[in-house]
């Protein structure tokens, strides 16, 4: 039994209500946020759990799937249940989220909360070299990996490559393969964000929290711009990890 853990459930549980499952769950969590628990690390059985927490394993096995819900741990079988490793992001492929998460066995979904055709604002037509009065498809999206927000997502799109932006079902990446028009190149720009409070309201964080924000445009072979995102992804779940070469 980790006694990081076992101190953190017990100063829970001094200090707040509500049922033993949500304290447990709290202090699994703060436990892995200050690092007392580790990415990849194994927890003790639920039997073990239960026994020293003074719990029965209905709710130690209740606070855990809640956990493994939000996509915070994973089970595997034979192996227990550990805490999951951060979502690593490549910074050097155009990769789309859909591909990203797919890759870790994670399934990936989205809610809409904006999906409109508009006229380009000012800075859309600068970074996409669209002519003032020209039209883009628009998506603003709340993305999750499992059961958890991990990123929250403004795409622009010029309508002449993206008619519709219904088009767009779980993938937009997919959405523009299937026109034919996948981007081939990207630029991307990242810097360290503190959430404002309406996304950290979307991403379930304390406002403030910190996170990443990135920008990128990406090109067709012919130079044209697909795509002008601005996405800010949770800081706590996500490495970026770029190759360098030294020439
Ligand atoms: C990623 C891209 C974003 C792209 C999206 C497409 C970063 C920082 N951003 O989030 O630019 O629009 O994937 O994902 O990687 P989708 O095909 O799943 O909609």
């Amino acid at each position: 039994m980790k006694s990081a853990l076992l101190n953190e459930y017990r100063r829970l549980t001094a200090t707040s209500h509500g049922p033993a499952y949500l304290r447990l769950r709290r202090a699994i969590r703060s436990s892995i946020e200050r690092g007392a628990l580790e990415p990849g690390q194994v927890l003790p059985s639920e039997r073990d759990l239960a026994q020293q927490l003074a719990l029965s394993r209905v709710t130690v096995r209740k606070a855990i799937a809640g956990l493994v819900g939000d996509g915070v741990l994973r089970q595997r079988h034979g192996a227990g249940t550990f805490v999951a490793e951060r979502i690593v992001k490549p910074l050097s492929r155009l990769t789309s989220f859909t591909e990203d998460l797919r890759a870790r066995g994670l399934n990936p979904h989205s809610v809409f909360l904006e999906r409109e055709v508009g006229e380009v604002t000012p800075e859309e037509s600068m970074a996409m070299n669209l002519s003032p009065g020209a039209e883009v498809s628009r998506l603003y999206r709340l993305r999750y990996g499992a059961d958890e927000p991990l990123a929250v997502e403004r795409s622009s799109i010029p309508r002449a490559v993206l008619a519709d932006p219904a088009l767009v079902v779980d993938s937009l990446y997919e959405a523009l393969e299937k026109l034919g028009c996948r981007p081939v190149r990207g630029l991307q720009r990242l810097r360290a964000v503190n959430f404002n409070a309406e996304q950290a309201r979307l991403l379930k964080l304390p406002a403030g929290s910190a996170g990443l924000a990135l920008e990128r445009r990406s090109f067709l072979a012919d130079g044209r711009v697909v795509e002008f995102t601005r996405s800010w992804y949770r800081g706590d779940l996500y490495d970026f990890v770029a190759e360098l070469q030294s020439e």
